[in-house]
């Protein structure tokens, strides 16, 4: 990455998915400017300037200088490219572990959070479906874990950035996490990398 380029990341302080983007800039210590979205505002009326640059309307987006980019794991792949860094040993298992992350913990985990924290006593039933899917992912995390590795691919990497961002809101869900002690070292590790800063304290 040019050292004179310019990173502006769009997000919000309750995304996690804007989370991995800031966590991954704030581990490679890159700067940049957050600029908040309020995501209540209905899509047509967000800012232009957002609009513009939001392919599909959603944070986080991350400009660099004036190139647009979207989806977080794209953007923690592209991260890792061009630094060369948190890349992990293989862009084939880095790769798998991001897409697992899309449809698996990125998916449950903010949908049980959603519900759980800003719609409660809404769609109890699918509640449910969501907790259960996000237990069965930290049981599928725990046990990638269980031979004492200490990032999901050795060495911390973007897999680890990804799959890890919204199990920092943990608590708030009421996820009963002493189950899943791998998973917790992981995460105590993971907040101990040098740059680590929790969400809400990235997200401002
Ligand atoms: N697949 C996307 C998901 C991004 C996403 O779900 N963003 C949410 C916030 S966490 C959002 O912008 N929601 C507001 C909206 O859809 O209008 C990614 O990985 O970046």
């Amino acid at each position: 990455l040019a050292e004179k380029v310019r990173l502006l990341l769009y997000g919000n302080r309750e995304s996690g998915h804007s989370y991995k983007v800031a966590l991954a800039l704030a581990l490679l210590g890159l700067p940049y400017e957050f600029q908040a979205v309020d995501l209540a505002t209905p899509r047509k009326a967000r800012p232009a300037k957002f609009r513009r640059v939001a392919k599909f309307g959603e944070v986080p987006v991350l400009c660099v200088d004036d190139h647009p980019l979207v989806q977080s794991n794209g953007i923690l792949s592209y991260l890792s490219r061009v630094t060369g860094k948190l890349a992990g040993p293989s862009e084939e298992a880095t790769q798998e572990w991001l897409f697992w992350e899309a449809n698996r913990i990125g998916f449950s985990l903010p949908n049980l959070r959603y519900h759980r924290c800003f719609r409660p006593g809404c769609a109890e039933e699918l509640v449910t479906w969501f907790e259960q899917r996000t237990l069965l992912d930290l049981e599928r995390l725990d046990r990638e874990l269980s031979d004492g590795r200490l990032f999901l691919l050795g060495a911390p990497s973007v897999a680890d950035i990804s799959c890890c961002a919204y199990l920092f809101w943990a608590d708030q869900v009421s996820l009963d996490m002493t189950r899943f002690a791998n998973v917790r070292g992981w995460l105590e590790r993971i907040s101990k990398l040098p740059g680590w800063r929790s969400p809400y304290d990235l997200l401002a």
